[in-house]
């Protein structure tokens, strides 16, 4: 793809005004948008379901004269287009992102990561839009523990659960409608994100947010699957890098070489809130349990300059930590219902 396409695609900074933001009520969405505000001067128009992982307050504080919520799915073509017919880019977060609850109910997984993201290029080829395409290392399946090679744009497809393959699914309708209509889009797939704001089903809120309920941590099978953590301002960051900077068409792996394993982080956790670091439970393992990711960002930085400036995973579990701590009332509704889920399937 990269030899059809001249340097002239690449979008310039200055013609981003207004943003699109789909899943902007979300864990990395919401940081995008707080990020922008700090960062930039673009204003954003966020496109939220608001579905069980959506949470209206995680955008509270921002400014409104800068953040508009408009409630709403992105599989809504009516909706979707009159949003766009109105915006500069669309920076597409929007999904269903988690693995436990795609294996028990795909269906909601393939409508909104995969319909969805057709109803986005859909009208990004109308109004002839910029698009940025969020997507994940997971599509390229898993790593052996001692393999030395790590995921890279070469890598092929090969995702294992329904999330995976509805996120692998949805970059080929990105490629397709680059290639055949002319769609200015490109993708990033990103390692594992932690920091504030993360639904607390996932792996580091879950652990942090049960030890301050006395509850134990819960490992999956044997704790030795790794995960390459990168802190979600540095997720940003590249997006924001390659929504002003990326050549359209191209795909760009986003890491910040943060492999450990599952084991090694909640023994930290633990650590860092002052438990022995062995009061955890074993429990029942994810069905086709992805062993390893690791990504190698080396186009990203050597192409568009871009680096990880959160080097330090202690310090920021330790400051994602304290961010759970204060912000109780974020988390704490959520939490029953949570733990019932797992409850169901031993985990
Ligand atoms: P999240 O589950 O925290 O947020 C998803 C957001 O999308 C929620 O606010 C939800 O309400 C919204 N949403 C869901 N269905 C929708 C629909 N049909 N219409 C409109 N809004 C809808 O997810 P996240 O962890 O913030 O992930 C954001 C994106 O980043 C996803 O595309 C995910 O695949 C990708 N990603 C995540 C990670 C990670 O570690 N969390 C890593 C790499 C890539
Ligand atoms: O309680 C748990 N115990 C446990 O051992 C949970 C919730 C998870 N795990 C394990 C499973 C994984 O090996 O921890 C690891 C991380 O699990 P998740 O937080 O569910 O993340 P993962 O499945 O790796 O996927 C995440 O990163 C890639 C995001 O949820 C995806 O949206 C993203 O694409």
């Amino acid at each position: 793809m990269r030899d059809t396409v001249s340097p002239s695609a690449r979008a310039s900074v200055s013609a981003m005004q207004r943003l699109l933001v789909t899943g902007g009520a979300g864990f990395i969405g919401s940081n995008f948008v707080r990020w922008l505000m700090a960062n930039t001067d673009v204003s954003v128009v966020v496109l939220d379901k608001l579905t069980y992982a959506g949470n209206e307050d995680s955008l509270s504080d921002l400014p409104a004269d800068r953040v508009q919520l408009v409630v709403g799915d992105i599989c809504d073509a009516e909706l979707v287009d009159s949003l766009v017919a109105d915006t500069d880019a669309i920076v597409h977060f929007a999904a269903e992102s988690h693995n436990d609850n795609s294996l028990n109910d795909p269906w909601p997984f393939v409508q909104t990561n995969i319909v969805g993201t057709y109803t986005l290029l859909q009208a990004a080829r109308k109004h002839d839009t910029r698009i940025h395409h969020i997507s994940t290392d997971e599509v390229y399946g898993d790593l052996e523990l001692d393999d030395p090679d790590k995921f890279d744009e070469s890598t092929p497809y090969n995702p294992s659960s329904p999330y995976s393959s509805s996120k692998g699914a949805s970059d080929l309708l990105v490629r397709a409608w680059v290639r055949s209509f002319g769609v200015k889009a490109t993708i990033s797939n990103c390692s594992n994100n932690y920091g504030p704001y993360q639904h607390i089903e996932k792996f580091i809120p879950r652990q942090i947010t049960n030890v301050l309920s006395g509850l134990r941590p819960k490992l999956y099978g044997t704790g030795e699957n790794v995960r390459d953590w990168i802190h979600v301002d540095d997720h940003n960051s590249a997006v924001w890098t390659i929504l002003n900077h990326g050549v359209i068409g191209e795909t760009y792996l986003i890491g910040a070489d943060g492999e450990k394993n599952n084991k090694e982080v909640i023994e930290s956790i633990l650590g860092l809130l002052g438990q022995p670091t062995d009061a955890y439970d074993l429990v029942t393992d994810r069905p086709g349990h992805d062993m390893r990711y690791a990504i190698d960002s080396s186009k990203l930085r050597a192409e568009l300059g871009w680096k990880p400036k959160y080097r330090n995973f202690t310090e920021g579990l330790m400051a994602t930590i304290d961010w759970y701590k204060a912000n109780d009332s974020w988390w704490r509704p959520a939490k029953e219902a949570t733990e019932a889920k797992y409850a169901k399937t031993g985990q």
